[in-house]
């Protein structure tokens, strides 16, 4: 959606799902929607005439296509199963079932290499057998709860099923591919679900095998997926040493915490040298209220050190920072100025509670939509201090500071060797990209698609609480043995900066 300006990523966890599916016996086709058009959706439809048919639903702002395409699915093929999974799609089963009408015929919640295989196999065996299935959620009731990946080491995405892998791309990094190297974040903002899906596990992959994977990339651009990139040393350093050994050369965009970059400085230098580029810091906040209230876990004066320490080992920095719906003119204009005094690519999110989120439960303003489309932080979905056509021209002046200075001309210029290297071999995304903000980014627009007809009404959080017990938020239920990636000294490291200061 409005990301769409910056990048635009594989779509790894259907190249998972899919390489499962294929790995029980079954013919798989894969489509993403970002890139092919719903007429070619149902073209596959037709020719294909699939028995079963997943749905991705990473996104909540998806949500209304994937249940206008699982509608029109049942009307043209009434004996198809329709099921949907992803991250989203995992904290809402019921809710999506219940705005199919018929049409979807179950949620498969969790990681869907685990659960796909068993579904397919219930799906021939009959209704009974797929209500049984771990992780299911069915208009008749919730299956065992879902079940976790047994080994990392043993899944590889198929790639090969992926169409268009020319359109994939993030910024300069045109083409890019993703690729993972750990699962899930031994830290719990309040914001954040990527703990709360994997019940507060963290996995990594050995080493051996992700650079197997790497080999198998054809790509230059690689996207790291992890939610926290490099949080022990050890295994960054064992990827980057068989990554030398075996004299891949890639360039490389990852996202990590700016206390994970000071503990392990060494591991990014490295990285630098094996083709590390860019480096996004989810900051979040320019005062210490901000991180408190987002429960970072970090102070300002480690953040600021944080990135004074990418800057030295000079590798581009992405910044994130959350305005809140609650913000004045003042605020914007504080923020402003320090936008334009910051050399790094500044992206400027709204404050969001999302389902599976501890912010859906605490979070006592109540949603002003129920519209999931408006779900993509880019619109305010919280009361706004200001008149909302007003938040929206502050909070998109101020994300034209980003515009200015790291897009158009103003980028061309120094990237016109690479820019023209990239449409040599090709490939336009890169140069599209620093064009399109104006089209996208427009206080109008934002203000219109608050008028929109809503078909599919969102339902609302429950009422606010002080707290909400973690586990009840968990999709994969926690483990005894969900850290057993994690050694000693980083297990300490991530409780000292758990404990509130
Ligand atoms: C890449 C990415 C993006 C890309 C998306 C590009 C793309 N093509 O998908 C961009 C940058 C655009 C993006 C944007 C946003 N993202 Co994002 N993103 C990610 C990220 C870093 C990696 C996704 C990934 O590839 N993961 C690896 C694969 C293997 O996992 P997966 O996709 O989840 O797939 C597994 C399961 O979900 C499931 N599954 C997935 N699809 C299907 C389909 C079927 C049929 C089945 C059965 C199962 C299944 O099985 C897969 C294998 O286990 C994740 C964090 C993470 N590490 O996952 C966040 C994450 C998914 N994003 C998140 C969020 C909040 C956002 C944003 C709102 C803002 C933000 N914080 O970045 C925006 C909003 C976009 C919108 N329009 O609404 C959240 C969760 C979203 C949520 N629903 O609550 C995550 C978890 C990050 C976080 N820590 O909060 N994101
Ligand atoms: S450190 Fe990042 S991924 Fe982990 S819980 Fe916080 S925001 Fe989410």
């Amino acid at each position: 959606m409005y990301t769409k300006v910056f990048l635009r990523l594989e779509p790894l966890g259907l190249e998972l799902v899919g390489a499962a599916a294929q790995r029980a016996g079954h013919d798989v086709r894969l489509l993403d929607l970002q890139v092919e058009s719903h007429a070619a959706y149902f073209r596959t439809l037709e020719r294909f005439r699939p028995d079963a048919i997943g749905f991705s639903c990473n996104y909540l702002a998806n949500v209304p296509e994937i249940l206008d395409l699982a509608r029109e699915t049942r009307r043209r093929r009434p004996e198809t199963f329709v099921f949907v999974g992803g991250h989203s799609a995992s904290f809402i089963a019921e809710e999506l079932l219940e705005h199919g009408r018929g049409a979807v015929d179950g949620v498969l919640r969790g990681e869907g290499e685990a659960g796909v295989g068993p579904l397919l196999e219930a799906i021939r065996a009959g209704p009974g057998a797929v209500s049984r299935v771990s992780g299911i959620v069915t208009a008749h009731g919730a299956g065992p709860p879902p079940a976790a990946v047994r080994s990392l080491d043993e899944l590889r995405p198929a790639r090969s099923i992926l169409r268009h892998r020319r359109k994939y791309f993030l910024g300069v990094l045109d083409p890019c591919a993703s690729i993972e190297f750990t699962r899930g974040c031994p830290w719990d903002c309040s914001f954040c679900s990527a703990w709360t899906f994997y019940g507060r596990g963290y996995r990594t992959i050995h080493p051996e095998r992700v650079v197997e994977d790497l080999e198998s990339i054809r790509e230059p651009g690689v996207f790291i997926v992890d939610d926290v990139a490099f949080i022990q040393a050890e295994h960054g350093y064992r990827i980057g040493e068989a990554i030398a050994r075996k004299g891949i050369r890639k360039e490389y965009y990852l996202e990590t915490r700016g206390d994970v970059l000071l503990r392990n400085v060494e591991v990014f230098r490295f990285w630098k040298r094996l083709g590390l580029q860019y480096m996004f810091l989810g900051l979040e906040a320019i005062d210490e209220e901000g991180l408190r209230k987002y429960r970072k876990r970090v102070s300002l004066g480690k953040n600021f050190e944080a990135l004074e320490c990418a800057r030295s080992l000079g590798v581009r920095v992405a910044i994130n920072l959350i305005a809140d719906p609650d913000w004045d003119r003042d605020r914007f204009e504080v923020v402003r100025q320090w936008c334009r005094e910051t050399p790094e690519i500044v992206n400027i999110s709204v404050n969001t509670p999302y389902p599976g989120t501890e912010t859906w439960h605490t979070e006592s303003r109540r949603v002003q939509t129920r519209d999931y489309r408006l779900y993509d932080i880019q619109h305010a979905v919280l009361p706004t201090r200001l008149p909302l056509a007003e938040f929206y021209e502050e909070l998109v002046k101020t994300q034209q500071v980003l515009n200015g200075k790291h897009m158009g001309w103003a980028v061309l210029g120094s990237t016109a060797r690479l820019a023209l290297e990239r449409l040599a071999h090709g490939q336009t995304n890169f140069v599209r990209m620093l064009w399109k903000f104006n089209s996208v980014y427009d206080p109008a627009l934002l203000l219109a698609d608050h008028g929109r007809e809503v078909e599919y009404a969102m339902r609302l959080p429950p009422p606010a609480q002080e707290t909400v017990e973690p586990e009840r938020l968990f999709v994969l239920p926690r483990s005894p043995r969900a850290h057993r990636s994690i050694d000693e000294a980083t297990r300490r490291f991530v409780e000292e900066t758990r404990t509130p200061a």
